[in-house]
């Protein structure tokens, strides 16, 4: 089963570019920038990855960022990321960046963005993959910034496919960013958000009604909501489900009692994906396999797991084709 799941053509829907910053990479980019990080080793920088929700996650994730200064770097950071998709046979993904984590340490959009696509360049030519890059709103920083955000990337709305919402969900109800996502929707992107990782169903149902996402990041709380089930079963609404993830940030305790199984048994579109790998202990088959090691699903169902993901991407019908 493992090689199996090791050998099946796959996508990726919910991957934070950011949160593949391995230890040894933030270190040589430390170093290559002259910045001091408080940790005398990778080894040590890793052993202090102690979070037990998103919020102590954030913290360490946004302070991460601060190695990551020129297009080189953010050019590095993507390639790390899709030479290792490689070795997994992920074929297409969709990536989120985070620019207001950047713009506020004084990096500019064109940096940020002239890195990210030149690896996307790359990672087509030397790996024949197929990426989008979905620029992300911090739901925690006000409007305005997200406005401001947006902005700054109408130059480069064509090499952008998607708005995303992430950071901290508590406290952060969607529907704040309603104007956002209408001026996305102008440039010709696609929505998504983030929703019921940490807050609750009706975070599901406002991001739906007033963003007009066509797929959910995380979601898993929407079993709390029977009515939202039946509208996201008879819709078939994607979930971007990230098993190693959820149980890193206490979503759930373990993946034995996560509810991945019970999703599937509804006949929820779901999908599996890693979302900040570096930090949650591994890539997207490392997921796969934790799923596999506690539910013990069938070929047909990882199956049918992987052509969700590929039917869910926002890649040409040509492509989805081709990608199975
Ligand atoms: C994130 Cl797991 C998660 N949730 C919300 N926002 C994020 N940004 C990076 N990872
Ligand atoms: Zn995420």
């Amino acid at each position: 089963m493992n090689e199996f799941l090791s050998a099946l053509p796959k996508a990726e829907l919910h991957l934070h570019i950011e949160g593949t910053l391995e230890p040894e990479l933030m270190f040589i980019l430390a170093e290559r920038n002259r910045i001091h990080l408080p940790y005398a080793s990778p080894d040590l920088l890793k052993s202090a990855y102690d979070f037990h929700n998103l919020e102590q996650f954030l913290d360490l994730y946004y302070q991460g960022t601060s190695v990551l200064q020129t297009a080189n770097d953010f050019y590095d950071l993507a390639m790390a990321y899709f030479a290792r998709c490689d070795v997994e046979h992920i074929l297409h993904y969709e990536v989120f960046f985070d620019p207001q984590a950047h713009i506020r340490r004084g990096i500019s959009m064109d940096i940020i963005m002239d890195g990210l696509t030149g690896a996307q360049q790359d990672a087509w030519h030397h790996y024949g993959a197929s990426s989008g890059l979905i620029m992300s709103i911090l739901r925690d920083l006000p409007v305005d910034d997200a406005l401001e955000t947006l902005k700054l990337a109408k130059p480069w709305q064509h090499e952008i496919i998607g708005i995303g919402l992430d950071s901290a969900e508590k406290g952060n109800p969607p529907g704040k960013f309603r104007t956002a996502f209408e001026i996305a929707d102008e440039y010709g992107w696609h929505r998504v958000a983030h929703a019921g990782e940490e807050g609750p169903a009706e975070y599901i149902w406002e991001a739906l009604n007033e963003l007009k996402i066509r797929r959910i990041d995380h979601g898993v709380r929407c079993v709390e909501d029977p009515k939202l089930v039946d509208y996201l079963v008879k819709h078939q609404v994607p979930l971007t489900v990230c098993p190693l993830s959820n149980v890193r940030l206490g979503v759930f305790p373990d993946i034995a009692q996560s509810n991945f199984k019970q999703l599937l048994d509804l006949g929820l579109c779901v999908t599996v994906n890693s979302d900040d790998p570096a930090y949650f202990g591994g890539y997207l088959t490392q997921n796969m396999l934790a799923i596999q090691d506690a539910f013990e699903l069938t070929q047909p169902q990882w199956i049918q797991l992987t052509h969700n993901s590929i039917d869910a991407s926002f890649a040409p019908a040509e492509r989805k084709q081709a990608l199975k």
